[in-house]
């Protein structure tokens, strides 16, 4: 059996779960290494005044403050567009901004002297909302328009309706905080332990912090403890702290957020408030639509214009829009700056669509999925002009209907609802359709360096990083698979910038689609390079030179890998070598917001249903059934756990995870006591995932597909399933006004609202 394919134990998993697995706080410290904790701006937006650090100096075992004007290098670390600051120097652009840094000899020491500072503010009234950015013009980037055929068609349809949803942000909660461990070289460079997806843009904001060229910077990460989006960009500032400070004083740094920091200082998933108009015939079929979509991108760029841009190219989910205009507008508000978050903005556009396909439902007073089959691509071109063939997702959502017994349910659901005045069920069947490729094109590449040694064994470095996701298990199969030896032969070395160098970050869950393919050119040198040695020695063609189980065998002889690796060696053979990867025909035109920006698509259906008590509005989900379409899936294991988790982790942003900021910008859902993720006890009664395995038809690496960020939109089924439980009170005529989160309070306000209604 080829490791490609198998369900391969996780590299990690025995260190996961006997705790040995190692992350940036588990290295060993190097002698005299200090610890540094950030000092916070207490106002949401103004100006410093002054700032008195002298009880902090004199505070037990302070070594040092640092503050902006200890910069040597550039000052703003904004990673595409400038507006984020280091540190604070003047301007205050949110709660809890950093605005000096505290090195002590003890952790403890360091954080409680961080609170000694004497700071003096001119505060001026901070713009929290979408609605006050909005009347004020406050943007962090121009918007964008995407348009096909005339929207003002809207008026000529059959029915006209409008509508409009909030949608809440969301907070990592990765189990490992940012963290980093600077220390200083012989040269005066860095050598950077640091919990990032993101090494190479690491490297370059330490070193351009620093002054320093880039290679006297290197950033190694072998593992994250989570990451999902969040140590894309925000990893970065904390690296270059404890750098700056190593670089300054000539000592090993260590800089960890405690968990209330790390919440209120690293950015999250953007809120939006988006507005559709649509018009659709009689029997459900849509006409045309316009769309505005707004992101909360909070004080600065970071990524939000490749994240309102994601947002609008999923406004459509899986659903053709003849005539069609969609406005993305990114503003700014005084708050931390928000970021990457799995499905980065995809999962809000999806969201709109699938609110938009149930209001029509509830008007031509049709079941949501028969409107939603009605709607679904078969062979269009999206509003941005890009091919969806719609077969995968036809066959999806019809095997889905059938082995969720949707139809018999559905009945029953309705029965049970009108049995029952407590609780109310809900059931929801709702695609996904999300683009593989980065959006921004440069970043669609990735190298893996491959080294055999003389014993056999195989070290692989590559670009990716792993954050539990299994993409240094993925690579490693196609490794050994290439090679034709067993997978506990290929060992994966840790991340470094210094192995493999000018990486994009490991994200757009495009990990093991682009490492997997350029180690698969790597090995497949090598196994070239043995193959053609061989076949001279024997004189006959490489081609006849199987690698298999350990084994080189051809039809008069074989030897072992191990022998064939030592026999090269002493012949003088490289046994080591590259692999690169770029993406092929992938394109988009800002100027005409024309293009083909994706590989491919990786589709997905989940039915959920859900059990409301009317009276304290809280919600279970009591069974879900999820078909998802993994290509060739490179490891089921591995693919499964993605799709569990996101779901899960989708349908808790959904229903119980909710940020809270009070009127002066502060965070109150600033821990896990106020931020409530999904428990044990949230997990659906009955849980159902089938992998729809079919050859991806894009080239990707044997035939797979992405996995990582599709299915969090799963989760969207269940908001559909509260919603449609309460719409059952109005003998489902009606839609609920319901925004997301739907956390027990919405629910009962949504009921209150729909029950007054006439
Ligand atoms: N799975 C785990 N266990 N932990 C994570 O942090 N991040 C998600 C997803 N799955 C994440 C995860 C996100 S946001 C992305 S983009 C992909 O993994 C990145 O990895 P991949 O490209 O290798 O799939
Ligand atoms: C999906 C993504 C990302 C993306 C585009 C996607 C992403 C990311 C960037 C990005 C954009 C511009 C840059 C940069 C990164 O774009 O994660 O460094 O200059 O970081 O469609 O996940
Ligand atoms: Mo994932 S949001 O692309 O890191």
């Amino acid at each position: 059996m080829k490791p490609i394919g198998s369900p391969v134990t996780h590299d990690s998993a025995l260190l996961h779960v006997t705790g040995k697995a190692r992350y940036v706080v588990d290295a060993p410290l190097p002698e005299g290494t200090l610890f540094a904790a950030i000092g916070q701006a207490t106002i949401a937006r103004g100006r410093l005044v002054s700032m008195d650090l002298s009880a902090l100096l004199k505070a037990p075992g302070v070594v040092a403050v640092l503050t902006a004007s200890d910069i040597p290098g550039i000052t703003d670390i904004g990673p595409v567009y400038p507006g984020d600051p280091l540190l604070a120097a003047d301007e205050v652009l949110f709660h809890g901004q950093p605005i000096f840094l505290v090195l002590a000899t003890d952790e403890k020491l360091a954080r409680s002297a961080a609170l000694l500072a004497k700071v003096e503010y001119e505060e001026t009234p901070p713009i929290l909302t979408i609605d006050e950015a909005r009347s004020k013009a406050y943007r962090v980037r121009p918007p964008h328009v995407m348009q096909r055929g005339d929207p003002s068609n809207i008026s000529s349809a059959d029915h006209k309706i409008s509508g409009e949803i909030s949608i809440g942000g969301q907070e990592h909660l990765y189990l490992e905080g940012q963290a980093s461990l600077a220390t200083p070289t012989e040269e005066g460079g860095i050598h950077l332990l640091c919990s990032t997806q993101h090494p190479t843009e690491v490297q370059t904001l330490v070193s351009e912090v620093l002054g320093l060229p880039f290679h006297e910077v290197v950033v190694e990460v072998r593992r994250m403890g989570g990451a999902f989006g969040g140590k894309e960009t925000q990893a970065a500032p904390w690296a270059c702290l404890a750098s700056l400070a190593a670089h300054k004083l000539n000592k090993p740094v260590k800089l960890r957020l405690p968990r209330v920091t790390d919440m209120t200082v690293t950015g999250k998933r953007h809120p939006f408030v988006n507005q559709y108009q649509v018009g659709f015939r009689s029997d459900g079929c849509i006409e045309a639509v316009q769309i505005d979509i707004n992101g909360d991108c909070g004080c600065s760029p970071d990524l939000s214009d490749a994240i309102v841009d994601r947002a609008m190219f999923h406004c459509d989910n899986a659903y053709y829009y003849p005539s069609v205009k969609v406005c993305g507008e990114r503003w700014r508000t005084d708050k931390v700056s928000n970021t990457a978050f799995r499905g980065f903005g995809g999962p809000q556009g999806v969201i709109t669509a699938e609110a938009m396909l149930d209001d029509i439902a509830r008007v031509c007073q049709q079941d949501p999925l028969d409107t939603r089959l009605l709607n679904l691509y078969s062979g269009q071109q999206t509003h941005y002009g890009q091919t969806v063939d719609g077969s995968t997702l036809h066959q999806i959502m019809t095997q889905l209907r059938a082995s969720s017994d949707y139809d018999r349910r559905r009945q029953k659901i309705a029965k049970h609802n009108l049995a029952s005045s407590r609780y109310l069920k809900g059931l929801a069947l709702t695609p996904v359709k999300f683009g593989i490729s980065f959006t921004v094109k440069h970043l669609n590449q990735a190298g893996v360096l491959v080294h055999i040694y003389t014993d056999g064994s195989v070290l692989v470095s590559q670009a990716g990083t792993e954050m539990g996701q299994g993409l240094y298990t993925k690579v490693s199969q196609v490794v050994a698979s290439v090679l034709g030896i067993e997978v506990d032969r290929v060992k994966m070395s840790s991340t470094r910038t210094d192995k493999v160098p000018n990486t994009s970050p490991t994200a757009a869950s495009s990990g093991s689609d682009m490492n997997g393919m350029a180690a698969f050119e790597a090995a497949s040198t090598l196994k070239r390079r043995i193959a053609e040695f061989i076949a001279h020695r024997e004189s006959i063609s490489p081609e006849e030179i199987a690698f298999n189980a350990g084994t080189l065998s051809w039809s008069k002889g074989s030897m072992t890998f191990i022998e064939a690796v030592k026999a090269a060696y002493m012949d003088r053979v490289q046994l080591s070598a590259t692999g690169f990867y770029k993406t092929p025909n992938i394109w988009y035109d800002r100027a005409s917001a024309q293009g083909n920006p994706f590989l491919y698509y990786a589709n997905g259906a989940a039915c959920s249903e859900v059990i409301i008590d009317r009276l304290t509005g809280a919600t279970h989900i009591e069974r879900v059934d999820i078909l998802h379409d993994v290509g060739n899936s490179l490891n089921p294991a591995l693919d499964r756990g993605q799709i569990e988790g996101g779901f899960v982790q989708g349908a808790g942003w959904l229903t119980s995870e909710e940020l809270k900021w009070d009127d002066k910008g502060r965070l109150l859902t600033n821990s896990a006591a106020t931020y409530k993720i999904p428990a044990i006890s949230d997990r659906p009664t009955h849980l159902t995932i089938d992998l729809l395995e079919k050859p991806n038809s894009a080239p990707t690496i044997a035939r797979s597909k992405a996995v990582g960020e599709p299915p969090f939109m799963l989760g969207i089924s269940v908001w559909c399933a509260i919603r449609d439980a309460i719409s059952s009170i109005s003998g489902y005529r009606i839609s609920p006004a319901l925004n997301a989160p739907a956390t027990p309070e919405a629910i009962i306000n949504a009921i209150t609202t729909l029950e007054e209604s006439p």
